[in-house]
């Protein structure tokens, strides 16, 4: 319900564990706290002043972190969006998700300010897969039986491989 020091600090351990991962999201219970907090970065932060101009096809990521606290879904839209995604919890496995396109969601940020806001694309898919986690929810559970029962032969696989490297 509020945003403590204690929370503060999740949010920053978590914000390491998704750069060192790498991964653009990450939600708490996937390190073990079950506190409802997920953390973000999908790039494209405001550039810093007088940073020098990117070199010719040189990509520029500037850190856009994002903090959550109690995130809810308020709105769904009708309208569907698929995208390809991964999960740091399932390991090299990616499958196409269907999910509402534009969501009106509503948190608490780092400063525990309520925030209300429409979103759609990139954000509002990984919105949906963070969330999803803080109620024991994968990806993989919103595909079909027949590919979900194929990502955890793919999963298991990979398990063993790493057990025996
Ligand atoms: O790093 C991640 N990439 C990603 C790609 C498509 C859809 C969702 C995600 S989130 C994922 C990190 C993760 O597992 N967060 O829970
Ligand atoms: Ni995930």
């Amino acid at each position: 319900d509020a945003v403590d020091d204690s929370v503060r600090a999740l949010m920053d351990d978590m914000l390491d564990t998704m750069y060192d991962a790498p991964g653009i999201g990450l939600a708490a219970v996937q390190i073990g706290d079950l506190r409802r907090v997920v953390v973000m970065d999908l790039g494209d932060g405001p550039v810093p002043e007088g940073a020098a101009p990117p070199a010719d096809g040189e990509e520029v990521r500037v850190p856009n972190p994002r903090f959550f606290a109690n995130p809810e879904v308020l709105w769904q839209s009708d309208e569907t969006y698929c995208y390809e995604e991964g999960c740091l919890s399932i390991p090299e496995y990616f499958d196409e998700v269907e999910r509402p396109a534009r969501v009106r969601v509503a948190y608490l940020d780092r400063e525990g300010q309520r925030v209300e806001e429409e979103i759609e694309g990139l954000y509002a898919v990984c919105f949906q897969h963070e969330l999803d986690h803080l109620n024991g929810v994968l990806f993989i559970d919103h595909l079909s039986r027949l590919r979900r029962d194929r990502a955890m032969s793919k999963v298991k696989k990979t398990m063993r491989l790493r057990e025996d490297a």
